[in-house]
């Protein structure tokens, strides 16, 4: 791949695919002719890598997720092709910035949070290991919204992410299916006298699949996401009014009709949504992929008989669930297959992995709801259920209760199909995002098949790709490392241990300050052009990034401010670590809680940054709009991560892992991988406070009282006082009324039992702060010792222990290599 004709091939496109001479070209028109240029370069690693699954006839890995939080592709893609450097000069001989054309790229938002992350890290991963692999999703017309602030408050405004185009995806028209929706079934009888049932639909949707070409990282693997899209007939009005109004679904929902399927992205995380256009969604990606494999099975292999030797389909979470009933209908009705061979084929498929603990989370949808959009389907689950409970009375005659618990079918408070049993007895694994998330699965959300199938259960911890979370996000770190141990970190993160070796070396400790140093300077300059706001770089980082919920407890994170700013109140002169205190994300547009307190956040935040008792101490920052791109730049600036969530709530978190790979200190929970991040970064390195989640069930058993917190801790009641006087909003004591009360009067979370840990945990940290000497030590030790957190680790595990797929080299032929 020489730079003449990579400089050659950018020029043409800009010609003849945007249209423009050098003198009219637009930044977005020459990020347009970069994009084509790379994905000319992909796309022949991409047709060499189908035709060898093909020909090789592999297993193949089908990760099946409503969320696909890919991030922007332009930058990972030369990363990943090898080729940043080169383009960086090509750009440059044009009179261009590499950083500028970068920074056009609309950032897909397919997703809304770790789950979504989650899953395009592990493609990542994938393809970097040549493993065969196919992400399979939808296709949203509109991602997760836009959020901006306003007063304080957030907004959402419709995220059109392809109103520009988007040059790195494939339309299939030839490769649509049809996906069918609502009416009855019917009995018949065969040529073979056999009992049949047809499903007689009454109306069906197109699907036609768009591939994004998938690189690895230094391999010519390039794997496909595969994302559907519902044909929309007439083209749909999109009701602003009611999106902005919170009614996000209210906006698509007057006209429920085929098209509007894939048009947007539920915008809740870790909640679910119990509507009809949810499930309409689920059903269509679910069945168009398995219609999919299957299509591709039957071009090599006779029958379906082998059809679970030839793919492994995860499961993410259970929003794709309904695959076990529908690949039973395809095999059973469509392919004429007995029932029980159907049945073998399909636990041997799937494998689930479920992302939640919270009880309010776990998907169930109304029998009649299930029944009218999906009639065959739900005589399918009512059919597996019957078997099912069947072999258990056999198995347990003197445990009729068993059967309540483990039935797919919930009788209350309403009759409904609770997805997470489909899951579980539909798979031959199951499995939690963390070591903690494992263990109380099987000791509590899902206990009864834990008890009945111990062998099923597997853990895998989460992680992520250091290629975007280390390399393409915090360049001179990356350069750091490979200057002093090779590159060989980027496929093998463990061997950023051997960085250790320079611990005491000065001249090595200065420079790791001085890039942290560079990227809060960086940072800072984002705030000023963003926010308005000065912020110090010599000031403690202080980060909290994820969507807002109140398990999370970003609250907590702001009691904390608010007691420091009345300890400074108290006396202008007490001796503080300086701070900046920087919050991001997005909450959900019907979450009331969550909202406001965004909108504390910010008003907090008003009044701390120019009260001049605070002499610039203080400082609150909230970006908006956070997202894959922002984190890119907010995880390398960071200092310190506050992974602050109720102990037994956070399943694993990731943000986690991103902080700690490029140094940032954890002040956090025993929940989730926090657990497993101490273990690895040693204890002394990690700033640990709170409950622990056998503490919180405990005390919650024995009625657990929030307020006797607040009556006995002076500090505290003066925070909450503060708050409830209307100090931060105008003297109105009523805005932030709501979370006061909760926390006074039911606090499910436990802030209040928590708060004084967490006070005294953060004097701790305040403290190792001041001593940088420390904080070095600390800081290179969090990111020598996360190599267990590289996504390439889980996804080995997945592969060998629950896929059993195997990697296979993709050969280029010299010709292509030279056109490349
Ligand atoms: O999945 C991540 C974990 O690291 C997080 O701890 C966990 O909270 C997150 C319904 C979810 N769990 N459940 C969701 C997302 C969207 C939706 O519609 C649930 N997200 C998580 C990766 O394992």
């Amino acid at each position: 791949m020489s730079k003449e004709t990579l400089k050659r091939a950018f020029a043409d496109n800009l010609f003849y695919l945007q249209g423009k001479y050098q003198a009219w070209a637009t930044p977005y028109d020459y990020y347009m002719a970069l994009a084509y240029t790379v994905r000319d370069r992909l796309l022949h690693r991409f047709i060499k890598t189908m035709s060898t699954y093909f020909e090789q006839n592999v297993k193949v890995v089908c990760y099946l997720s409503a969320e696909f939080l890919m991030g922007r592709h332009l930058a990972n893609n030369l990363v990943n092709l090898g080729i940043y450097e080169d383009i960086q000069e090509v750009v440059a001989s044009a009179g261009l910035n590499l950083d500028d054309l970068l920074e056009q790229e609309h950032d897909p938002g397919l997703g809304n949070g770790g789950l979504g992350r989650l899953a395009a890290c592990f493609l990542d991963s994938l393809a970097t290991l040549e493993v065969p692999a196919i992400g399979y999703g939808i296709r949203y017309e509109f991602g997760i919204f836009h959020q901006e602030i306003r007063d304080g408050w957030q907004a959402e405004i419709p995220d059109k992410w392809l109103r520009f185009g988007n040059p790195w995806e494939i339309p299939h028209l030839e490769a649509s299916v049809q996906v069918k929706f609502g009416g009855h079934t019917e009995t018949y009888r065969d040529d073979k006298g056999r009992k049949r049932v047809t499903w007689v639909a009454e109306r069906t949707v197109t699907a036609i699949p768009y591939d994004t070409p998938v690189p690895g990282y230094n391999t010519n693997t390039v794997n496909p996401l595969r994302l559907w899209r519902a044909e929309a007939g007439e083209e749909q009005d999109f009701n602003f009014d009611a999106f902005n109004a919170g009614d996000y679904d209210g906006a698509v929902a007057s006209k429920m009709s085929s098209e509007t399927i894939s048009k947007v992205l539920y915008p809740n995380d870790n909640t679910p949504q119990g509507r009809q256009l949810r499930l309409e969604q689920q059903y269509f990606f679910v069945s168009a992929s398995l219609q999919d494999m299957i299509r591709n099975h039957l071009r090599i292999h006779p029958s379906l008989e082998n059809f679970h030797e030839h793919f492994a389909v995860q499961l993410n979470d259970t929003h794709p669930a309904v695959s076990i009933a529908e690949l039973m209908r395809l095999l059973v009705d469509e392919h004429g297959m007995d029932w029980d061979k159907a049945w073998y084929i399909t636990q041997k498929t799937f494998a689930y992995t479920n992302h939640t603990l919270l009880p309010e989370a776990l998907e169930k949808w109304a029998v009649d709801l299930f029944g009218s959009l999906l009639p065959r389907h739900l005589e399918i689950i009512y059919e597996i259920n019957f078997r099912f409970l069947e072999d258990i009375k056999t198995w347990f005659p003197k445990q009729p209760e068993l059967l309540g618990h483990l039935s797919i079918i919930a009788e209350y408070p309403e009759k409904s199909v609770r997805m997470a049993h489909l899951a579980c007895i539909g798979s031959h694994a199951i499995n939690g995002v963390a070591a903690l998330h494992t263990q109380l699965l099987q000791s509590d959300t899902l206990k009864d098949f834990a008890a009945l199938w111990p062998e099923k259960f597997i853990n895998k911890t989460n992680g992520v790709t250091p290629r975007r979370w280390i390399l393409l996000c915090n360049r001179r770190l990356a350069n750091l490392i490979t200057e002093k141990i090779g590159g060989d970190w980027l496929k093998d993160l463990s061997q950023m241990r051997k960085l250790e070796a320079y611990l005491n070396d000065q001249e090595f400790r200065r420079r790791w300050r001085e890039i942290k140093y560079a990227n809060k300077q960086d940072l800072a300059a984002y705030i000023w052009k963003h926010n308005d706001i000065e912020v110090d770089p010599n000031s403690m980082f202080d980060v909290q990034v994820k969507r807002m919920h109140e398990y999370k407890r970003q609250l907590l994170d702001v009691l904390h401010i608010v007691a420091l700013y009345n300890r400074i109140k108290k006396n202008p002169n007490v001796s503080i670590t300086p701070r900046t205190f920087i919050f991001g994300g997005k909450a959900a547009p019907g979450y009331f809680m969550a909202k406001l307190v965004i909108k504390l956040i910010n008003s907090v935040a008003e009044i701390v940054n120019k009260d001049p008792d605070v002499r610039g101490r203080l400082k609150v920052v909230f970006l908006a709009n956070f997202n894959v791109s922002l984190g890119e730049k907010i995880y390398p600036a960071a200092d310190l991560s506050e992974q602050i969530s109720t102990a037994g709530k956070e399943a694993s978190g990731t943000g986690n892992m991103k902080f700690a790979m490029n140094g940032a200190i954890t002040i956090g929970t025993l929940d989730g991988a926090n657990i497993e991040i101490r273990e690895e970064a040693g204890e002394e390195n990690f700033f640990l406070f709170g409950l622990t989640a056998e503490e919180v069930a405990a005390m919650k058993a024995k009625s657990y009282n929030p307020m006797y917190y607040y009556l006995t801790n002076p500090d505290l009641k003066a925070v909450l006082d503060r708050i409830s006087s209307g100090y931060f909003s105008h003297g109105n004591q009523e805005m932030f009324k709501p979370l006061i009360d909760s926390l006074l009067y039911d606090d499910q979370y436990m802030l209040l039992a928590d708060f004084q840990a967490y006070v005294d945990c953060q004097h701790e940290v305040g403290k190792a702060y001041a001593d940088q000497e420390r904080w070095t030590t600390m800081s290179i030790l969090n990111s020598t010792r996360m190599g267990k957190f590289s996504s390439d680790r889980t996804i080995r595990e997945y592969v060998t222990e629950i896929w059993k797929a195997k990697p296979v080299k993709i050969e280029l032929e010299e010709y292509s290599q030279e056109k490349a």
